[in-house]
């Protein structure tokens, strides 16, 4: 079983380069309510290190790489972030890390609800415990 679940987009085509769109309820599996991006993150740094209690979320690395651990309480798995054509989705209760991030990366992130911080685990034990 893997933790990484990907959504696929149609990229649209033409003389003027490369589209996707990203729809609410269609290729994007939930309302997004929120939207916001991750850039110029230094070397070295690790980003996220939580999970959240009942947000929903999906990740689409616009440009550049990163890496993604995911870790249900079971199981950890690492991932590697380079497309612009599919979204990693994270669902509630799915503890992440970002790390390993390019230079030039910039992170998408869409969410099914307004930034609450009361909706974050930021304790790796307070995790495991309430995954058991
Ligand atoms: C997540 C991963 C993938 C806001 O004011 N509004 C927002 O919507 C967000 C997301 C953050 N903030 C503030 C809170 C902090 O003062 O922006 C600052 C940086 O947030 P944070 O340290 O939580 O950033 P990351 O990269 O560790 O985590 C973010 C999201 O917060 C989180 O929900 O799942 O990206």
């Amino acid at each position: 079983m893997t933790l990484a679940r990907y959504v696929d987009f149609a990229v649209r085509g033409d003389d003027l380069g490369w589209l996707v769109a990203l729809e609410a309820d269609r290729n994007v599996p939930f309302p997004i309510k929120r939207v916001y991006y991750i850039f110029g993150t230094r070397e070295g740094i690790r980003r996220g290190k939580h999970a959240h209690r009942r947000l929903t979320q999906m990740m689409v690395c616009l440009t550049g790489q990163c890496k993604v651990l995911l870790d249900d309480g079971n199981t950890r798995e690492d991932v590697v972030l380079t497309r612009n054509d599919h979204g990693l989705m994270l669902d509630p209760m799915l503890w992440h890390e970002m790390y390993d991030f390019s230079p030039d990366c910039v992170l998408l992130v869409l969410a099914d609800n307004y930034y609450d911080e009361a909706d974050y685990i930021r304790d790796y034990r307070t995790f495991k415990a309430a995954c058991a």
